[in-house]
């Protein structure tokens, strides 16, 4: 796990039951050691003063995002129901919660949203709560590394962030085998260092 100080915000990334419980309906496997490896960087992270934000998936019960309304996932992380909700083990509370994918957007990104329909972009509160805490630098966790870890990570790296990805704290859906590994390999492209960091 990296080293976490005042300038640094440690990005907790849909740790909710849909991702990362066994009945949630987009489980992704490896999620336990994801919720436990983000807690012990959430509790590093709490210990030297440094900002804690999670992001939630958001969705209303009907989004072009999903495959029942001419998107491709099955219903997941709808709006105030179990599923949404985080993981009970998850330490939660320790800072703010970003929610995206609210007003049906695609929110693969803890930045930014977007119709999926007309392409356009929507900033969510991210940015500004890192600039509000002078952050420089992102540790970025959770699920699922090859879509929303990716967007999130890709957008701070835009953004001009430095970024960690510790790769004990994310796991991929993999809809297609690699998929997980390539997210990481573009995450790297973009500059973001990825690395079991201990
Ligand atoms: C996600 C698929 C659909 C994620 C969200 O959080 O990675 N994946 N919506
Ligand atoms: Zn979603």
């Amino acid at each position: 796990m990296p080293q976490f100080d005042s300038s640094t915000a440690l990005i907790v990334v849909d740790v909710q039951n849909d991702f990362a419980h066994p009945d949630g309906s987009l489980y992704v496997a490896g999620a336990a050691e994801v919720v436990a490896n983000a807690n012990r960087a959430i509790a590093r992270a709490t210990g030297a003063g440094a900002l804690v934000v999670y992001t939630q998936d958001w969705h209303p019960e009907h989004t072009p995002h999903f495959e029942q309304d001419g998107g491709i996932w099955p219903v997941h992380c709808v709006a105030d129901t179990w599923g949404a909700r985080f993981h009970d083990d998850l330490t939660t509370a320790a800072g703010p919660t970003v929610r995206k994918g609210v007003d049906g957007n695609d929110g693969y990104s803890g930045f930014t949203t977007r119709d999926p329909r007309s392409g356009a972009q929507q900033q969510t509160d991210l940015e500004d709560i890192l600039l509000e805490a002078g952050v420089e630098r992102c540790v970025v966790v959770g699920l699922a590394t090859d879509y929303c870890v990716r967007e999130t990570v890709l957008d701070a790296c835009r953004l001009g962030y430095e970024v960690l990805v510790p790769t004990d704290a994310v796991a991929a859906v993999n809809l297609q085998p690699g998929d997980g590994e390539a997210a990481l390999a573009a995450m790297t492209d973009a500059g973001a260092l990825v690395d079991r960091i201990q």
